[in-house]
């Protein structure tokens, strides 16, 4: 069975169970306490090397690190990625945007309240905050008149969805996007929809 290392908090590793939920996979979620310190120890760095969660762990012992990446490997060759040149490239492209635009600055915004931690770096939090008002915009004006990010229902959706649900725990007032609002409604009316507390099993 795969194995996934993850935090009930981190909604990186959230994006790689609700993709799992959707494609009906079983998956053993192993808890690793970034707050102390767990990703950073020897056995996880061996993992991934950059100390980090969320890791995916094949049934050969395959280690898969990067969120985006890991949902890559489980979507290629199912209806959540498409076999077309072009529209494969624009749901990468919008993956490659959350990376970018949505997790480090709603994700490490979020971290930032919740944890207290750098929140005295007012600078920096009002910084992610600001970026992460500019990715959610151009989200905003892209999804008006479409249902979905890149064409069809795809794991660009669940990839930004990941974070743009926890917007307003990073201090973000998400009524000022309506179409980012909508179409988090639509995402979660989806058959195979879970929540992010979902299934640790150690
Ligand atoms: N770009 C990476 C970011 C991974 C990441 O930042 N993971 C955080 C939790 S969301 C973590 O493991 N932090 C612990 C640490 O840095 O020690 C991804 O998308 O997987």
């Amino acid at each position: 069975m795969l194995t996934l290392y993850d935090d009930p908090y981190s909604h990186n590793g959230y994006k790689i169970r609700l993709l799992l939920a959707h494609l009906g996979r079983p998956v053993r979620v192993v808890h690793k306490n970034i707050m102390t310190g767990e990703t950073r120890k020897p056995d996880f760095l061996a993992k991934n090397i950059a100390g980090r969660i969320p890791v995916l762990e094949l049934e050969d012992g395959t280690c898969l690190a990067e969120s985006n990446a890991i949902l890559y490997y489980l979507a290629e060759g199912t209806a959540l990625f498409p076999a077309d040149h072009l529209a494969r490239t624009e749901v990468l492209r919008w993956m490659f945007f959350e990376q970018n635009m949505i997790e480090c600055t709603i994700g490490t915004a979020r971290f930032f309240k919740k944890t207290g931690r750098d929140i005295s770096r007012a600078d920096v939090y009002a910084h992610r905050l600001e970026n992460a008002r500019d990715g959610l915009a151009a989200m905003d004006r892209h999804l008006s008149g479409k249902d979905w990010l890149a064409g069809a229902f795809s794991v660009a959706d669940l990839a930004l969805y990941g974070y743009c649900s926890v917007g307003a725990e990073a201090g973000i007032d998400m009524t000022a996007y309506p179409q980012v609002e909508a179409w988090l409604k639509r995402v979660e009316a989806r058959p195979g929809h879970v929540g992010p507390l979902h299934g640790f099993d150690a």
